[in-house]
């Protein structure tokens, strides 16, 4: 067993923006701590968070590290994550396994795209979120304005623990400090702002402190802790990571002030699915049943699969039989690791509150829940939204007899990335990938390469959808005599627009239909139903107007007739599906397209542009942000048909400088003249009835 105890962890992930310098920070962490004897370095290559190939190539993060500091006799767990907009998916996916998101923040660049998208996900998912600064040695930082920044963009709660001083060679603790030299404001103000803050959490203490008595750390730790789960206090705390100002006092806080696995906000655990969907109540206690989440897979080229979880209940021991999820059937877990990095670090368990891994298990998958009785078999975390992924790329080997193998590679790969999907075109048949942006693509294409395979690429069909914009009616009767046994089924149905707020549709984008069964006296025997439906399911997915599926249609079938002898389940499949297509096409069918959230990141000079550009193809722009270092961004929304090559465009107007990713908004319906268009391509296989 290890040499802490479940109130002894602190689980943090560090998140913020590209360049911020997390990876240095947790570096430095670990030399501070004394968990490591050297200071690992992002630009040479010896970091112990970026280890991966490809990471040291670029010199950034792309994959999330978990790592750990023993100080203070804390375990506390970091976890580093990817800072560019693009990989935003992988940030996401490890927030269930933290109870606080540390975000850290460019002193030079202030509040950037990626720290707003963090702090509000943080925000959503009720975790303690704390504001480190970093790079404060940097020349013209204006440290005093920036914590102005902060409070006017996330809220007054945001208040500094501590202080830069020294000209950002120090820092200086206003938590309990008093006096000393700060380089803005004063301790002493920043000192009662805080205590204000905190003391509200607890009346004694408020008591006291308005009294005059000035509490101690031990006092201060509950108060604290909870004004952060609340969201009531936000903590800034100031670094400079290359040069290890500020890094002690920060793991001094960390150990002090986050909250333990005991403290923090609970997980959205449910048991049951749909209607039976109820919260599920678990205790962060090692001697309890063992419930832990996968929130990460990852492809390790010496151990193979490894899945990395966090414990939230009992212990995961080694060479213990567990369940995954529902499945009754137990598998064998192992050894068990800590990770520190690339490191795998054997345990003989993994208790309540702490991070682990374990290899080689094909059957666990991302999402899935380990545990140790049946009746936990339901019991699952909430799912939470992930941007989808739009941007594209239709992908074919180099060389001929790999399309197993790529299918095989980018199956692996999408577990790894909750925002990186493929398919194979039902129309064209090619393998598509999708991403948030072409540096995501781009990583995945050089991750392939990295594994031998070599691919070409193009830009993908549109994924259009159909629907229906009218209430029609429609009737097919199917009748074929041919030597002896006949074939006869007769069908008549209503077709309506199914609202967005139905039950029955399903998310955004996705494709949501219902059939519902209006046959009085039998008139369709009840044993042909399922195959009235069946054929209506067939064309669903055939569509009418240009070959793509149907979705957001309420379907009634209302009557029919049968013959004693002839009606056979083919007759109805065939009525069904042609009364279907009748109703349909007096429904006024219309074209929805794919419609794309964009930002995009491009210098100040090429905004006009860049929106007079996107306005051009039939996008809508919803606003600019002016960005440090002479960058904007544009926020707008635009069909995705016209923004599939936006990388070579972005690339001309900006001469290279300019980036975007995008995410699926919702689907809309094309204009009349570019319906016209796609329905006149698209030329059905001749249908046989
Ligand atoms: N001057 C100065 N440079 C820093 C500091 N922290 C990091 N850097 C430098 O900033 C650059 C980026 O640092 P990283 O630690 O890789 O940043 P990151 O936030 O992990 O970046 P991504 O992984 O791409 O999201 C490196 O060249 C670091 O040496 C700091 O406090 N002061
Ligand atoms: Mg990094």
């Amino acid at each position: 067993m290890p040499n802490y105890t479940t109130a002894d962890i602190r689980n943090i992930l560090i998140a913020g923006h590209g360049g911020s310098g997390k990876t240095t920070l947790v570096d430095a962490l670990l030399l501070a701590s004394g968990t490591v004897n050297r200071k690992g370095s992002v630009a040479d290559g010896s970091s112990f968070s970026d280890f991966e190939k490809e990471e040291k190539e670029h010199k950034h993060s792309i994959y999330p590290a978990v790592l750990h500091a023993d100080h203070a006799g804390k375990r506390i767990n970091l976890i580093d994550a990817p800072g560019s907009p693009d990989l935003i998916g992988q940030a996401l996916a490890c927030m269930p396994a933290v109870e606080t998101v540390a975000v850290v923040v460019n002193a030079q660049n202030g509040v950037e795209v990626v720290t707003r998208r963090i702090m509000d996900a943080a925000k959503e998912r009720n975790l303690p979120r704390a504001i480190i600064v970093n790079k404060i040695d940097m020349p013209d930082v204006d440290v005093e304005a920036l914590v102005e920044q902060l409070r006017e963009t996330f809220g007054p709660e945001c208040l500094p623990i501590n202080l830069p001083s020294s000209g950002g060679k120090a820092v200086v603790d206003c938590l309990l400090g008093t006096d000393g030299e700060s380089d803005f404001d004063t301790v002493r103000r920043c000192h009662a702002a805080i205590l204000d803050q905190i003391v509200e959490m607890d009346e004694n203490l408020m008591e006291k402190y308005l009294g005059g008595e000035e509490p101690d750390y031990d006092a201060l730790h509950e108060p604290f802790e909870k004004a952060m789960d609340e969201a009531h206090v936000v903590p800034i705390l100031f670094t400079d990571a290359k040069n290890g100002v500020g890094i002690a006092e920060l793991l001094d806080a960390m150990a002090r002030h986050f909250p333990s696995p005991l403290e923090g906000n609970p997980r959205s655990f449910v048991s049951g699915e749909g209607e039976s969907e109820r919260p599920f109540q678990y205790a962060n206690n090692p001697s309890g049943l063992l419930l832990a989440h996968v929130f990460k897979v990852t492809t390790d080229p010496f151990v193979g699969k490894l899945a990395i979880f966090r414990v939230h209940q009992g212990r995961a021991a080694g060479n213990t039989q567990v369940f995954i999820g529902h499945s009754k059937k137990s598998i064998k877990l192992g050894h068990v690791f800590h990770l520190q990095g690339k490191e795998h670090r054997e345990a003989d368990a993994i208790i309540a509150g702490d991070i682990g891994a374990v290899a080689k298990i094909d059957e666990i998958h991302a999402g899935d829940v380990l545990h140790d009785d049946h009746a936990l078999d339901s019991v699952h975390l909430k799912p939470l939204a992930f941007p989808t992924p739009m941007y594209g790329l239709a992908v074919t080997p180099k060389a001929r007899g790999d399309e197993q193998k790529l299918s095989g590679a980018l199956a692996k790969l999408m577990e790894e990335d909750p925002t990186f999907k493929w398919h194979t075109d039902r129309q064209t048949h090619e393998v598509v990938i999708n991403g948030l942006g072409e540096l995501h693509l781009r990583l995945v294409l050089e991750k392939l390469a990295n594994r031998g395979l070599h691919v070409d690429t193009k830009p993908p069909k549109i994924a259009y959808h159909e629907t229906i914009a009218a209430v029609a009616e429609g009737h097919h009767r199917h009748k074929k005599q041919t030597g002896g046994a006949g074939q006869f089924g007769e069908v008549f149905l209503r077709v309506e627009p199914l609202e967005e707020s139905s039950p029955s549709r399903k998310a955004v984008g996705g494709v949501g239909y219902e059939i519902i069964n209006e046959v009085f006296g039998g008139t369709i025997p009840g044993q042909f139903i399922p195959a009235v439906e069946k054929g209506i399911h067939d064309l669903m997915d055939q569509g009418v107007i240009a070959g793509y599926p149907m979705q957001d249609i309420r379907v009634a079938i209302t009557d029919g007739k049968h013959h004693p002898v002839d009606s056979k389940e083919v007759a109805f499949r065939a009525a069904g599906k042609f009364a279907f297509k009748d109703a349909v096409l007096k429904a006024r069918p219309v074209l929805l397209e794919p419609i794309v959230n964009m930002e995009v990141t491009v210098p100040e000079g090429n905004v006009g542009s860049i929106t007079g550009d996107l306005s051009g193809k039939r996008g809508r722009i919803q606003g600019t942000d002016m960005l440090p270092g002479g960058m904007a961004q544009v926020r707008a929304q635009a069909p995705l048909s016209e923004v599939m090559q936006y990388q070579s465009q972005l690339k001309s107007v900006t001469g290279g400088q300019g980036s975007f990713v995008m995410e699926l908004s919702h689907y809309e319906a094309v204009p009349a003249n570019v319906q016209q268009h796609i329905a006149a391509q698209y030329k059905p296989k001749a249908e046989e009835e």
